[in-house]
């Protein structure tokens, strides 16, 4: 070997970060050559598909027709459709038409599951998802994310019911999101750890950037919309007064919740999304949004609940069902239900 083709020690370990996609970790992760790691790693790389195009749209916010504002349209949920929702929604759809992989689709942006037909005899997964959570901040640059989870296919139910979903987040085989952000960022678990990955556009590809991200036990932000505050029940206001009265507390809400929640992972802290007048289950909808969020705090150390049960062992009636969210450092948890209950 001469000296310009050896290696030195730095460039190596420079290397050795380059080299870890998102593919080649989940197949790590698995563990086989099975094909069921095969599948697991082409799913998660058509996600991964899915968040770099979406990541590249929103680079062109303004520059180009239809990534700001609304269709015109109301979604299942009652709130207007922004052009970027329906983008990412088909995006994701896209992606996974002639997978193989995935025989059903369901996300916030559609009444009941997409079947892809052709993918159902061999697709063994579901895949729900949050094409764009927090969409209030597309139109004004500010960062904004996708969410998803995946389950096993169980069933052939084209009914459109889907009675098989209606089970608790523990049936979650993995979970993750994308947060477009300074940089677009890819973190998911598939139940061992949470890992992070961000995106190198000049290779097109998401890189390793933190393994086994650990939630610290206690942090110093609390994260909640205080606009609703006299929407809340009175324990809840009566926990953000303590809040207030104790020095070193400190307030961020971004209005999304990957964002809100990726600070959290790092950095500690709870995030809140409770019950309100006339809308006791909140805001959050439970298979796309909290469930995939508390399966990945769970695997980082921290803990999710409604307040009263924890949020993997809800068992929703629909599909577009709703819960209060508490979620992030285990010890800031505690106290939250230490005023609730
Ligand atoms: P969306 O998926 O339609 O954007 O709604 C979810 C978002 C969350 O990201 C965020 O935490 C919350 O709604 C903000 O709601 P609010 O404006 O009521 O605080
Ligand atoms: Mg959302």
């Amino acid at each position: 070997m001469t000296d310009s083709t050896r290696l030195n020690l730095a460039d190596e370990i420079v290397l050795g970060r380059d080299f870890m996609t998102l593919s080649q970790h989940v197949l790590s992760q698995v563990g086989t050559f099975s094909p069921e790691a095969y599948d697991l790693s082409a799913l998660m790389g058509r996600i991964g598909l899915a968040g770099k195009t979406i990541a590249r749209h929103l680079s062109r916010a303004g520059l180009v027709e239809n990534v700001l504002g609304v269709t015109g349209e109301v979604n299942v949920q009652g709130e207007a459709v922004k052009n970027m929702d329906r983008y990412a929604n088909r995006v994701f759809l896209r992606a996974f038409e002639q997978s193989g992989l995935v025989c059903r689709l369901a996300s916030e942006e559609m009444e009941k599951p997409y079947y892809i037909p052709e993918n159902c005899p061999i697709g063994r997964y579901t895949l729900l998802y949050d094409p764009i959570d927090g969409s209030s901040n597309i139109d004004v640059n500010l960062a904004i994310g996708s969410i998803f989870s995946i389950r096993q296919q169980e069933g052939n139910d084209e009914s459109g019911e889907a009675l098989d979903l209606l089970q608790s987040g523990r049936k979650q085989i993995g979970a993750g999101y994308i947060l477009y952000g300074t940089s677009t960022m890819f973190v998911y678990s598939l139940g061992k750890g949470v890992h992070a990955f961000t995106l190198d556009p000049s290779i097109g590809e998401f890189i390793l950037s933190q393994e086994n991200i650990c939630v610290p036990e206690r942090g110093s932000v609390y994260s909640v919309n205080e606009g609703n505050f006299w929407q809340w029940d009175e324990p809840m206001r009566e926990y953000v007064r303590y809040i207030h009265r104790q020095a070193g507390n400190t307030a961020r809400y971004s209005g999304a919740l990957v964002a809100d929640i990726h600070r959290i992972l790092f950095q500690g802290g709870v995030f809140l999304y409770p019950g309100m007048v006339g809308h006791e289950d909140g805001k959050l909808r439970l298979l796309y949004e909290s469930a995939p969020l508390a399966y990945l705090m769970e695997q980082a150390g921290g803990r999710a609940t409604t307040g009263k049960q924890e949020i993997l062992d809800v068992v929703p009636d629909r599909l577009h069902y709703r819960t209060p969210l508490i979620i992030g450092s285990s010890e800031n948890v505690k106290v939250v239900e230490s005023f609730l209950n």
